[in-house]
């Protein structure tokens, strides 16, 4: 080894080698990760952490869920992958328990959240031209500034981030943007009859966790109504009992024409996505015009099942949301002129601090790492603060303290 390698650290050692032969598509924290269990995870140098990411809300039920990873580990050594050019023993099940989890006729298996978005603007076209009656080519789906939705060519069509686009162009069309949290606007927008879809975050992620007014999914899903257009709810990242409920649109007792899930349907176990909708919307999609080769995969299934079970056995919701309540209400006794506001809803939280040349967000970020708690900065100046939802009272106080102490000696 040459003696400059010897004296680097295990950390910068894998870090150095990220840099020179992994693109460069990422700025992680500087901090490598070797192992995790529930709210914990631990470097190669065995520091410990609270991981207050949760792999972009992935890891809900915490990190190596003991009966996640059994499943896993079983299937894998049964059956793994036999595409959808033949039936497998574990999807029907699958499709069975998902849907009668969530309310829906049918389920469309895929594996990344980006391709279940796809999948969803698929379907939502293919319906308002066989049902709606769109002319050809015409149909439009109606987004929020500011969505995040996945990295795919056709996703960032209709993002407004500048980042996400510049320079992946051309784009798709058939996108209309309206603010988010914009009832009248949406009003306005849906007069156009080509419209087949209305597609939300029912929480802005990337934006900065951008909660909107009480009343607007439920105003929104009755205009879509109105209208004859499609709800299309984006759960992917506020789904499956991250904001204290199931889904977040159950907070207004919406329930969505199209529901989008990916993220925690695995526990963070393996990529599983998927999209749900009745038949007058599902069975719009006919064999041969839609598919992916590792979607509703024997793993992928037994995972998902256990995922569900654990959400419901272990009662994540209500923690989420009782936790949540505890972990704002303990970050707005912080005494200091840098937090502008601290908002989120069950465990998905975040903390924006005043803009300052020389305090930004990633510091604070640091600091938290050196006091044993990872959590990303967004946008410069916001952290999010989303832990698995297995965390504890204690060790959420516990995580309010490190936060206090961190930002008040910012
Ligand atoms: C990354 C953000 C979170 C999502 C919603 C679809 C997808 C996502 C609402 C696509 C993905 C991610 C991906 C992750 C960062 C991340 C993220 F900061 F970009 F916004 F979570 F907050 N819909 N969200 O949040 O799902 O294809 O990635 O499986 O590294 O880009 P995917």
């Amino acid at each position: 080894m040459p003696v400059m390698e010897a004296t680097k650290t295990k950390s910068e050692q894998l870090i150095a080698l990220e840099d020179k032969y992994g693109a460069h598509n990422y700025h992680p924290l500087p901090v490598v990760l070797d192992r995790g269990e529930g709210v914990f995870v631990w470097d190669v140098e065995g520091k410990k952490y609270y991981d207050f990411l949760s792999a972009y809300s992935a890891v809900n039920q915490g990190h190596c869920h003991p009966k996640i990873t059994n499943v896993f580990i079983e299937q894998a050594k049964k059956l793994a992958l036999t595409s959808r050019a033949f039936y497998n023993s574990t999807l029907g099940e699958y499709e069975k328990f998902i849907t009668n989890y969530f309310g829906y006729d049918k389920v469309l298996p895929m594996n990344s959240g980006a391709e279940a978005v796809e999948t969803a603007i698929k379907m939502a076209r293919k319906w308002g031209y066989e049902k709606k009656g769109v002319a050809e080519n015409q149909a439009k789906i109606v987004v929020c500034a500011g969505n995040f939705h996945g990295r795919t060519v056709n996703i960032i069509s209709f993002s407004t981030d500048n980042d996400s686009r510049q320079n992946f162009g051309p784009f798709n069309s058939g996108y209309i943007t309206i603010p988010y949290n914009d009832t009248n606007a949406l009003a306005e927008a849906l007069k156009d009859e080509t419209i087949v879809g209305f597609l939300v975050e029912p929480i802005q992620g990337e934006a900065g966790v951008m909660v909107p007014t009480e009343g607007y999914l439920k105003t929104c899903f009755e205009l879509c109504k109105k209208h004859n257009v499609l709800f299309m709810a984006d759960e992917i990242q506020t789904g499956l009992s991250r904001s204290g409920r199931l889904l977040a649109c159950d907070w207004e007792n919406v329930h969505a024409d199209i529901l989008i899930l990916g993220k925690a349907l695995s526990g963070g176990m393996y990529p599983v996505s998927a999209v749900l909708a009745n038949d007058e919307v599902m069975m719009c999609i006919k064999p041969g015009q839609h598919g992916s080769t590792y979607g509703g995969n024997p793993i992928a299934a037994k995972v998902a099942v256990a995922a569900l079970e654990v959400l419901r056995d272990e009662k994540l919701s209500e923690r989420a949301d009782y936790l949540g309540t505890i972990l704002r209400e303990e970050l707005r006794k912080i005494k200091s002129p840098l937090v502008k506001e601290v908002r989120g809803k069950g465990l998905l939280n975040a903390l924006e601090i005043h803009e300052h040349p020389d305090k930004q967000a990633w510091d604070l970020c640091l600091r938290l790492a050196d006091k044993g708690l990872l959590a990303k900065p967004t946008h410069g100046n916001i952290i999010r603060f989303a832990p698995p939802l297995v965390i504890t009272e204690e060790q959420i106080k516990d995580c309010a303290r490190i936060i206090t102490e961190v930002v008040e000696a910012f």
